[in-house]
């Protein structure tokens, strides 16, 4: 049987529930999370959204006639994604000009080596990175503010949507892909789901020590 997007998740479960729940997420919603925490994840999560972009790009330059439209439909979104991040970053007068956390930059080199991976395999990485989001933002019920307007940003139907659509074009392509191929299109989605663990617990740990100086 072809591998498909549903397949993986079924397939590694405790990897995914990694992936989408963190102590960061359920802080957002209980108010206990430290601004020095939401922040550190804020400008780092712009730098990984600039190198994600980049890999869309490259993910648009792979793929086949019938998957253009939606793969344009995400970039629109990244625009304007990237130019909200920057807004977000002013209102709370964080400088974006800050170097890469270990953690992000190694998320940021692979997305980059997916570069000269098989479309199958970069389709559902895709797939893969916008799913933890989507799931993520959503798993712990509405959010008060200042964070509903990010959970809301991957959280909506609308993107939801959206993601439905990226696992079919994986699907579409896992379908046809080598033995070989699907293998690694199931490593780089383990991939994804470490980073994506990663990545929440690089904000929340780093914030955190940041602001035990203040009490
Ligand atoms: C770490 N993963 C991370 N940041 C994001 N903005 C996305 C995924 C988008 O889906």
């Amino acid at each position: 049987m072809a591998l498909s997007c549903q397949l993986l998740l079924q397939a590694h479960p405790a990897a995914w529930v990694r992936a989408t729940t963190h102590p960061f997420l359920t802080g957002c919603q209980s108010g206990r999370l430290q601004p020095a925490q939401f922040n550190t994840w804020l400008v780092q999560d712009f730098l990984f959204v600039k190198a994600f972009t980049r890999m869309v790009g490259r993910v648009l330059g792979a793929a086949p006639d019938d998957h253009l439209d939606v793969l344009l439909a995400g970039l629109t979104a990244l625009k304007d994604e990237l130019l909200w991040f920057e807004a977000k970053a002013a209102e709370r007068s964080l400088p974006l000009a800050t170097p890469p956390q270990p953690t992000c930059q190694h998320y940021c080199e692979f997305m980059a080596s997916l570069a000269i991976a098989p479309y199958a395999v970069q389709a559902t990485a895709l797939w893969a990175i916008e799913c933890a989001y989507n799931q993520g933002w959503q798993r712990p019920g509405p959010m008060p503010a200042p964070y509903a307007e990010f959970a809301d940003r991957w959280g909506n139907p609308g993107f939801t949507d959206y993601v439905r659509l990226l696992a079919a074009q994986a699907d579409a392509t896992l379908a046809i892909a080598s033995p070989a191929t699907q293998t690694q299109a199931e490593a780089a989605f383990l991939r994804v789901a470490d980073l994506e663990a990663a990545f929440w617990q690089m904000a929340f740990a780093s914030g955190a020590s940041a602001a035990q100086g203040n009490g």
